[in-house]
């Protein structure tokens, strides 16, 4: 009675709304009458934020009093999406704050959608990251992600005259209320020069580096909140500055502009996100990216652990370090420099510690995506790193000869330095030296890891390999994403489900019950509603809420098969033209993805895309039974509106090309059924949810390999197969380009001289498959029966799961729980 909440902490809706108009008042300066959207956004924002330094400042002082083993996930990539409505659910205040806003005659989602996504990833390794963050923290495992401040992300796209063009993402323009500088905690990063190597005056042999370009490392810190927990961990990003005195010569001698230059050249370095997945360039400004923000790290971690009075001998006591891929491998490298040349430890302690600190996940399969840079670009950047990488070479070469000896090929196979033609240094080979576990995304994945790419590692170090099944954080893909869903299942399961993601099971009890099964439904008719309306706006096209909303949203690449999918819907729209008054399932092809800016091809098809919509949707002989969307820009918050919206997910890769996929695991969650290959972590999906709740075709990658050895020749295929040759030959003829009869060319040539994925190979059953798709889909009780059991068997794929199966086979690290003292 009469107490006052703190404006501050206080959590009552009272309390949120006086802190809302504080904001608005106080830091962004202005009155209701004047405020835009986005002010309303601040001012929230920054009234949630608070909230969470409260359990930020606590959970750090509880981990810095007990010393407690950290997980460092060091990645190139985080795609967070938007903070506030996840902070909301994980604070548990969503619904109180959505009533709060009205009442003040807001609408939340309007707000919501005023937050620029911090874009900082391409696709599914950079979302991984953040599904983990929100794992870890819900988990309440003491942990940092430690990444680079892009200052911009990934590209914004816009689509003109049906090609992709690419707009420079400027995220932070006005101000991100959820990072913290810390320019107290700067480390310096020392790039090039040559080494210099010198007796010290107690007669001992030293190497020091020389380096002749210095950057300063500044953390930007966002804090992570766990799912109904107090724990909030942090995620660390790093920013480059010129450092204040590193070229003070060029300024004092009167070289103004040379001073400046030094300075545009560091700042450089954070400056922006290199747009590709799955493809390596080995262009220096990238490897230095991947230096600067590892080395800032790894000083960062000497810090702290110097901080809490712990020798440096306990640093892989202290630190579980995850490589996400081989962008941070140089973290091997550099912790050696680190121990041996900084803190003067004998080489055999330093790599007794930095293999027991470090563990590699590999994300792909693709051979052009394994980093390596040449020798010589190398050591123009890393000169002290490039004489560590030998020495550690003719170490493991030696321990290599000893297990398999006259073996030349194998050592040859397996340096860390490739000598078949220019030399390179191959990132993915100093992961696995210098980690002690190694592991891929998805069963599959594993194996075809210990099989392929790394079969001589395999074969050298059996004990290092594991595999970790990816998963997805439900908080925002079902949670926040998909309200009325999560109303609906929490009505007859509890909500412990969102914590513990295997309860969904219990759903399978409801499969049947038709009123059940009517309310689930609705919810997707909702949500397809509103899909249709976004679609509408952004896109000027109606589509019908009734059709199968059929999806493929992720990058676009030719292993993914987006090319596919259009045959599909060219062949569909063949037998239309043949005979109008086909019975035919309606549909509604739904495209959403980026195009790394160089990649011509993968550019080209979402031309193609765009064209063959432009015909077929205006085509009066389909009369509105298909419809072909490409949703631009697609990204956390639109994955977000997609999602729920589906009934049919697209993963139709080629099978042994992708290495987990992810959407795979929100599509199902959200209830949509899947059609897919067996390939990645389709195979774990398929398992959990039934045979006969997924839809299967396609070569396995048994299959793919053994054609490929055999000599695969797609013109086979495209002279046995009238509808096949009928699809082609409409591309090809100018059908869907005005006439133009070179435009789309170099796509049907790709088929049918090369097909490196094997799409003709797979026509006929994935044409088979979705025939069963639409018939499936005409008995909606059975569909919907298939739509419940998806959801309801995802447990698995919880990154909850990932995460835990993580700690306690890699890491080895427990929970420390957080309590907030007042
Ligand atoms: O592991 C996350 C994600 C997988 O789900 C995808 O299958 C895989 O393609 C992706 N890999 C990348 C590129 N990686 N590299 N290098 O994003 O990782």
């Amino acid at each position: 009675e009469g107490y006052l909440e703190d404006g501050r902490t206080g959590m009552s809706p009272s309390t949120l709304k006086r802190a809302f108009l504080n904001n608005l008042f106080y830091v962004q300066g202005k009155f209701k009458a004047l405020a835009t959207p986005n002010d309303y956004y601040m001012a929230l924002a920054y009234a949630i934020r608070d909230r969470l330094l409260q359990r930020w400042i606590n959970t750090a002082a509880i981990y810095t009093a007990q010393g407690s083993r950290t997980v460092a996930y060091f990645s190139a990539e985080f795609l967070m999406g938007p903070h506030l409505g996840n902070n909301l659910i994980n604070l548990d205040i969503y619904k109180d704050v959505e009533k709060g806003i009205a009442e003040m005659g807001l609408n939340l989602g309007e707000l919501l959608e005023q937050e620029e996504e911090p874009g900082l990833g391409n696709g599914g390794l950079g979302r991984l990251a953040a599904c983990y963050l929100d794992s870890l923290a819900t988990l309440e495992i003491p942990s940092l992600g430690y990444g680079i401040r892009y200052e911009f992300g990934i590209f914004d796209q816009e689509i003109e005259d049906g090609w992709q063009v690419e707009i420079t993402d400027k995220w932070l323009r006005f101000g991100n209320p959820w990072e913290i500088a810390r320019p107290e905690w700067a480390v310096e990063v020392k790039l090039g020069g040559h080494t210099d190597h010198y007796v010290d005056d107690h007669g001992r042999y030293r190497i020091r580096w020389v380096p002749d370009q210095q950057v300063t490392g500044i953390p930007y810190d966002t804090p992570i909140l766990g799912c109904q927990t107090n724990t909030a961990n942090t995620l660390r990003l790093w920013t480059a500055e010129a450092p204040e005195s590193f070229n003070f010569n060029a300024f004092n001698s009167g070289d103004y502009l040379g001073a400046v230059y030094e300075k545009v050249v560091s700042e450089n370095i954070s400056k922006v996100l290199y747009p590709n997945d799955d493809s390596s360039q080995g262009k220096k400004l990238r490897l230095t990216q991947q230096y600067f923000f590892v080395s800032c790290s790894l000083q960062d971690m000497i810090r702290i652990l110097v901080g809490q009075e712990l020798p440096l001998e306990k640093f892989h006591e202290k630190f579980a370090v995850q490589l996400n891929d081989t962008h941070p491998a140089i973290a091997v490298a550099e912790l050696m420099r680190l121990l041996i040349d900084m803190h003067h430890m004998s080489w055999d302690s330093a790599w007794s510690i930095t293999q027991r600190t470090f563990a590699y996940t590999n994300h792909t399969l693709l051979p052009e995506a394994l980093e390596r840079w040449p020798v010589e670009l190398f050591g123009s950047l890393l000169p002290r790193h490039l004489e560590i990488i030998y020495e550690l070479n003719d170490r493991f070469l030696d321990e290599v000869r000893i297990k398999f000896p006259e073996d030349d090929s194998r050592l040859s196979r397996m340096s860390l330095i490739d000598e078949s033609g220019e030399r390179y240094v191959r990132m993915a080979h100093l992961a696995c030296v210098g980690s002690h576990a190694i592991n891929g995304v998805a069963a599959l994945h594993t194996e075809l890891l210990k099989q392929d790419v790394l079969y001589d590692f395999y074969q050298m170090y059996p004990g290092k390999f594991q595999n970790k099944t990816n998963g997805v954080t439900p908080r925002r893909f079902m949670v926040l994403s998909n309200p009325a869903l999560t109303e609906l299942v929490t009505s007859k399961i509890g909500d412990t489900w969102i914590k513990n993601l295997g309860e969904l099971q219990k759903l399978e009890a409801w499969a049947d019950n038709p009123e059940f099964q009517q309310q689930w439904r609705q919810i997707k008719q909702a949500n397809k509603q509103e899909l249709a309306a976004y679609i509408q706006k952004h896109n000027g096209i109606i589509v019908d809420p009734n059709s199968i909303f059929d999806i493929l949203a992720k990058r676009f690449h030719e292993y993914k098969r987006q090319y596919l999918d259009l045959l599909h819907i060219v062949t569909l729209y063949n037998r239309i033209k043949a005979n109008p008054d086909i019975e035919i399932t309606p549909r509604t092809f739904i495209f959403g993805g980026k195009a790394a800016p160089g990649y011509f091809m993968a550019k080209l098809i979402i031309k193609l895309i765009n064209s063959v919509a432009d015909v077929i949707n205006r085509d009066p002989d389909v009369r509105g039974r298909l419809k072909v969307v490409f949703l631009k820009n697609y990204n956390v918050k639109l994955a977000q509106r997609i999602y729920p919206a589906a009934d049919l997910s697209e993963q139709i890769s080629t099978a042994g090309k992708e290495a987990s996929g992810t959407g795979n695991m929100k599509f199902a969650l959200n209830g949509a059924l899947t059609i897919g290959t067996l390939d990645g972590a389709n195979v774990e999906i398929r398992e959990e949810v039934g045979a006969e709740n997924f839809f299967l075709f396609g070569l396995t990658a048994e299959q793919v390999y053994a054609k490929r050895a055999s000599g695969y020749n797609p013109m086979e295929y495209y002279n046995s197969n009238a509808e096949l040759r009928l699809a082609l030959d409409r591309i090809a003829s100018g059908f869907f380009s005005h006439g133009d009869t070179e435009l789309f060319k170099p796509l049907v040539d790709s088929l049918l001289h090369h097909d490196q994925y094997f799409l003709l190979a797979d026509y006929q059953s994935y044409i088979d498959c979705q025939e069963q798709v639409g018939l499936a889909y005409r008995d909606q009780d059975r569909w919907t029966h298939m739509s419940i059991l998806n959801a309801a068997r995802m447990g698995k794929f919880s990154s909850d799961r990932s995460i835990q199966d993580y700690c306690r086979e890699i890491w080895k690290v427990e929970p420390v729980t957080i309590t907030l003292e007042n």
